[in-house]
């Protein structure tokens, strides 16, 4: 799949980093398609962060997405999904690759600056989640 989506979180858009992130993006290769901002709410972060709900770092993790705007945009390239990971870099930005996106500006595993599905499948179903209605999977139309 060419699509994929990418969340700048609330660490990230707090400290105006908002367009270089996006620059890092484009300067990939990658096409910005959609964008919106929005505020992250106890009922979508439930169903975006399903597979988390029974981790200990489950609730910090919501009350963090709450904690400012986020910025969500579904990008394109060819093979999406693992080129915006490697781009991205390690959950953990102590971990990431130099050069990478966490590297360069996340501060903690929880603030870590940026949001890439996993899968095509988990990217189809968070594009639905935060982009009802797109004209990527007309037949998921709620
Ligand atoms: P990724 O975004 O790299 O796919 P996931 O899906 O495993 O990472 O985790 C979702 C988010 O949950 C991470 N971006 C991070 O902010 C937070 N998170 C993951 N593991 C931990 C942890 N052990 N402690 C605190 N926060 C975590």
């Amino acid at each position: 799949m060419n699509i994929t989506l990418m969340l700048i979180k609330p660490d990230a858009t707090n400290r105006h980093l908002i367009g270089a992130i996006l620059k890092m993006v484009e300067d990939d290769g990658f096409q910005i398609e959609f964008l919106k901002e929005f505020y992250m709410t106890d009922e979508l972060a439930a169903e975006f962060y399903f597979e988390h709900r029974d981790k200990d770092f489950y609730m910090p993790l919501v009350e963090f997405m709450k904690s400012d705007k986020i910025v969500a945009a579904i990008v394109s390239k060819p093979d999406a999904v693992h080129e915006l990971r490697k781009l991205l870099g390690a959950t953990n930005p102590d971990k990431a690759e130099p050069g990478t996106i966490r590297a360069t500006y996340g501060e903690t595993l929880r603030r870590n600056s940026v949001h890439g599905s996993d899968s095509d499948e988990s990217a189809r179903r968070e594009i639905n989640l935060i982009f009802p209605n797109n004209k990527y999977f007309p037949q998921d139309k709620k």
